[in-house]
């Protein structure tokens, strides 16, 4: 699982006495760190809330959005309407929302069966598509860990190579 880092959200500990805008790593599902602010570690899921800074006060400090990193390197950006909102409703919004965009971001390139790792299953599941009439990869693109946007043996081998011979990770694939 990816470590996760969510940016610059109201940070409340009330048995610590913390109430501050701070950063929050989680590892391994659970929360290894807290600070004013955190670099994102290497592979993170980067989690950034915006807070509004206007003149007008009703805008102060209320949640109008999320920057959010996906898996494949993009980023959304989304706003909100502040006005329409509570700043209840707005928070419940943004809750629903990464909960969206967690799902597609736990998907691992070069995961044939689309099981969310990488190992001898995958290898064989590939052989058995091109070779026996096995079902095509789930995600059709995790069958091309080369990335030439073909699927063949050469993706057989380079899976063999990354797993067993310390070759290089599997890519996103442009099969389509
Ligand atoms: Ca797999
Ligand atoms: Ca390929």
């Amino acid at each position: 699982m990816r470590p996760v880092l969510l940016k610059g959200g109201r940070v409340i500990d009330p048995a610590q006495g913390h109430d501050a805008v701070a950063d929050l790593l989680v590892v391994d599902g659970t929360i290894h760190d807290v600070q004013r602010e955190l670099a994102a570690p290497d592979g993170a899921e980067v989690i950034a809330r915006f807070n509004s800074y206007s003149d007008n006060p009703f805008y102060d400090n209320k949640p109008v959005g999320i920057a959010y990193d996906t898996y494949d390197g993009k980023r959304v950006v989304l706003g909100f309407p502040l006005f329409w909102l509570t700043e209840a409703s707005a928070q419940a919004l943004i809750e629903r929302v990464m909960e969206y965009f967690a799902a597609p971001s736990v998907y691992v390139n070069g995961d044939v069966n689309d099981d969310r790792i990488v190992n001898l299953l995958d290898i064989t599941y590939l052989i058995t598509y091109l070779y026996q009439g096995g079902p095509a990869p789930v995600r059709i693109n995790h069958g091309d860990p080369n990335g030439d946007c073909t699927i063949n043996i050469l993706d057989v081998s380079y899976l063999i190579s990354y797993l067993y011979l310390n070759g290089s990770a599997p890519l996103e694939g442009c099969v389509e």
